[in-house]
């Protein structure tokens, strides 16, 4: 707690339509507003889907960490309408997604809490969370162990690859895109 604001870390991803715009525009409006402040954004990684139905298309994933004023439940509900604006709609659980905001970490909180659970479940085996976070904050640690040792050891790290800027997902879908 630093002045009444809380560090805490979230993780984007989207597999589907315009993935790279949709993050870019999801961080601005992550943190526009006075309750939210950037402290930092991590480069964006192509990532292979981890669960879900076989087929999908490959998320682009980042991780931003952020101050906030808003009460963990308020920081959940700031992310679900950032997801909304997005065009979300949650049918398939790890299904296709325009995008998806969680919490992977609010200050050192812990809750077993089913609508929001901290630090996330799944972060510390997931790569595609563990390596954006150790790029932007790599003395953090989940479990008493550094993010970036985590990612290393995590099972779909070696499907990770840098983001090159060319959204060739965006070819079919973006063509017959409405916005
Ligand atoms: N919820 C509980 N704890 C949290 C938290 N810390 N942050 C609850 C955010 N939400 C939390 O989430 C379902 C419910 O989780 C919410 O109602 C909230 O109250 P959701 O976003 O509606 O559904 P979801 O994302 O499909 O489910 P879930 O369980 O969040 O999935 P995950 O674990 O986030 O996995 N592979 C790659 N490569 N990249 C990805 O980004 N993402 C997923 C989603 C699977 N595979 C992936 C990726
Ligand atoms: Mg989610």
């Amino acid at each position: 707690m630093n002045n009444g604001y809380t560090r805490a870390v979230l993780a984007l991803g989207s597999n589907l339509g315009e993935r790279n715009e949709t993050l870019s525009e999801a961080v601005a409006d992550l943190v526009d507003v006075p309750e939210v402040r950037l402290v930092a954004v991590s480069p964006v990684i192509q990532t292979k889907p981890v669960g879900g139905p076989e087929g999908q298309p490959d998320f682009l994933n980042m991780v931003m960490t952020v101050e906030t004023s808003l009460l963990p439940g308020e920081l959940l509900r700031h992310c679900q309408e950032v997801e909304n604006k997005h065009l979300r709609v949650r049918d398939v659980r790890w299904g296709p997604r325009t995008l998806d905001v969680d919490i992977i970490a609010y200050g050192d909180i812990t809750s077993d809490d089913p609508e929001l659970t901290l630090p996330h479940p799944r972060a510390a085996e997931r790569a595609f969370v563990l390596y954006p976070w150790s790029l932007i904050d790599p003395a953090a640690e989940l479990n008493g162990r550094r993010v970036g040792d985590l990612a290393a050891q995590a099972a779909d790290f070696g499907d990770i690859v840098p983001f090159d800027g060319f959204d060739e997902a965006d070819g079919v879908t973006a063509a017959g895109a409405v916005e």
